[in-house]
Formats: C-alpha cells, sequence, structure tokens
C-alpha cells in the first residue's frame, strides 16, 4: 500500500477558526433572543455545552438538561431545527462582519500544501453553509474549490467521536487512511479521526486544551508562523525541534505516526 502523505483533512470550528466563543455562541444567544427566549449561553456554559458535537443536538441537551419542563411553542424538533436555521444566519453575518480571524498558519499552510500537490479535504460537524461562509470571508472567494472533498454536518448521521464523517471523507477521496492526516482541536474530533485509522495532529484551544488526546500523533498550540513559533504540547517526531508546521513537518509527523502505530501493532502481535 502507498502509505506517503496524499492528502490533509482538516476539522473546521476550532481548527481553521476559533468560532466558538466569538461566533456560533454569539450566534446562537442573537438566535434565542430573536425568538423572544431569555436563554443567555454564557462562556461557561457553552464550554460545558459544546462536549455534545452538533448545534441543534446542542440545543436539544440544553433543553433536556437545564430546561426540564420547557414546553416547546412548537413540535419539538421543529423547534430546534428554526433556532439553528436562525443561529446559522447569524453566524454567516459574524463571519462576514470579520469577527472571527483563521487560525495562525492556517492560511500559510494550506497555501503551501496546494503549492506541494497535497489533496485537501474538510471533515466537520458543522453545517455546510458554515463552512462556505468562513471559506469565502477569511480565506479567498474561491478558497471552497481548493477542498476536493467537503463532509459537514448532516451528511452522516452520526456526528464526531463517531468516526463517520472521516469514513464519508475517505471514500469520497478513495484514499485509506494510512495517506491522509487529520487535523483537529478536540478530544472528540482526535477521537474520530483516530477511529477512523488517520494519523492526527491537534492544534489546541481556549475551549479544548486539557482534554484528552490519546492516539493523537502529536499536539501543538497552533500551527506556528516563521514570525509565531509554535509549542509542542505532547508526542514531538524525533529529529529538529518544530518551529511551525509546514509541508515537510506534516510528512515527517506523519511518518513517525505510521511507524509508531505498527510498532504498536508489534507489541500487541508479540
Ligand atoms: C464543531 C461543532 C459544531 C459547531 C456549530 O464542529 O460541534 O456543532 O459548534 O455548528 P467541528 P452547527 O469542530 O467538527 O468543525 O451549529 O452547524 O452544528
Ligand atoms: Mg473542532
Amino acid at each position: 500500500m502507498n502509505t506517503q502523505l496524499q492528502a490533509l483533512i482538516f476539522d473546521v470550528d476550532g481548527t481553521l477558526a476559533d468560532t466558538e466563543l466569538h461566533g456560533h455562541r454569539v450566534a446562537f444567544n442573537r438566535a434565542f433572543a430573536e425568538a423572544g427566549l431569555d436563554w443567555d449561553w454564557s462562556a461557561e456554559l457553552y464550554g460545558k455545552l459544546l462536549k455534545v458535537t452538533g448545534g441543534k443536538e446542542r440545543i436539544r441537551r440544553y433543553l433536556d438538561e437545564y430546561l426540564p419542563g420547557f414546553e416547546t411553542p412548537v413540535e419539538r424538533d421543529e423547534f430546534i431545527a428554526g433556532l439553528h436555521r436562525a443561529k446559522n444566519k447569524l453566524y454567516a453575518e459574524l463571519i462576514a462582519a470579520g469577527d472571527v480571524p483563521l487560525r495562525p498558519g492556517v492560511k500559510r499552510l494550506l497555501c503551501e500544501a496546494r503549492d506541494a500537490g497535497l489533496r485537501l479535504a474538510i471533515a466537520t460537524t458543522t453545517s455546510m453553509e458554515n463552512v462556505e461562509a468562513l471559506l469565502s470571508h477569511c480565506l479567498d472567494d474561491d478558497a471552497q474549490s481548493w477542498f476536493e472533498v467537503i463532509g459537514a454536518g448532516d451528511v452522516v448521521p452520526a456526528k464526531k467521536p463517531a468516526p463517520d464523517i472521516y469514513h464519508y471523507t475517505l471514500d469520497a477521496l478513495g484514499l485509506p487512511a494510512a495517506a491522509c492526516l487529520a487535523l483537529e482541536d478536540s478530544a472528540n474530533g482526535v477521537r474520530a479521526a483516530v477511529a477512523a485509522g488517520i494519523p492526527t495532529l491537534v492544534t489546541v484551544s481556549d475551549y479544548t486544551k486539557g482534554e484528552d488526546f490519546t492516539g493523537a500523533a502529536v499536539v501543538v498550540d497552533h500551527l506556528g508562523e516563521p514570525d509565531a513559533v509554535l509549542k509542542v504540547i505532547t508526542s514531538a517526531p524525533a529529529g529538529d525541534p518544530l518551529k511551525w508546521i509546514d509541508v515537510p513537518s506534516l510528512r515527517r509527523i506523519h511518518r513517525a505516526a505510521l511507524q509508531a502505530g505498527a510498532e504498536l501493532m508489534d507489541v500487541r502481535d508479540a
């Protein structure tokens, strides 16, 4: 099997940009206010709700856990879907207003990867319209076309930490897991990518630092830039210290992850 690195699969929220605190959370609260609800998701409460992936699923969990007696004015699924639609519209406005920039190193790495002939894909829990808004406003008008596959939202029934969205993306790329590298920011994302057998690099975000990233090939604070070097949190591959993530360092991380996986299998087989 050709296990050279051929494609990068990016998560969106928390990885391409810190979208949660000043993006999705604010948009949820505005949607609640527009609907005449006095719900207010503080930064702290939102951190707890983020353990549930998917905006609709998050609203449902809030109702179940925090407002068990709440009677929805229309049927529950319809009520949740309506709030979620409104939230995504407001989210797109926040993105268009420039409230959520890309994380350090993201644009540089995407451009370098394209120049090096690596294939690009996205595997995310968030809705397709949110991906489109982020890519076109923060990256480039035609940035959607940079990604051969965009696996998003409800295209699979089970969201992260289930591996389904990664299986969907691998199938669409026509590549084995070992030929790809996933970039994630959360424990739920790592569980999904690792369960699909994909070596995974983590850039932690404010909401996810301290989570359990077992199975990740390397955990760093961000992708880094020549003038803003990254910090390795765990598991740097042997060799020169990582300063910023570029294509050669991705190849090195990918090789080391495959080798570590093979050694683990040898130990298990022995
Ligand atoms: C993060 C999520 C999403 C977003 C909100 O996805 O869990 O639910 O918080 O987006 P990822 P939606 O890290 O996989 O990109 O409201 O569209 O779900
Ligand atoms: Mg994420």
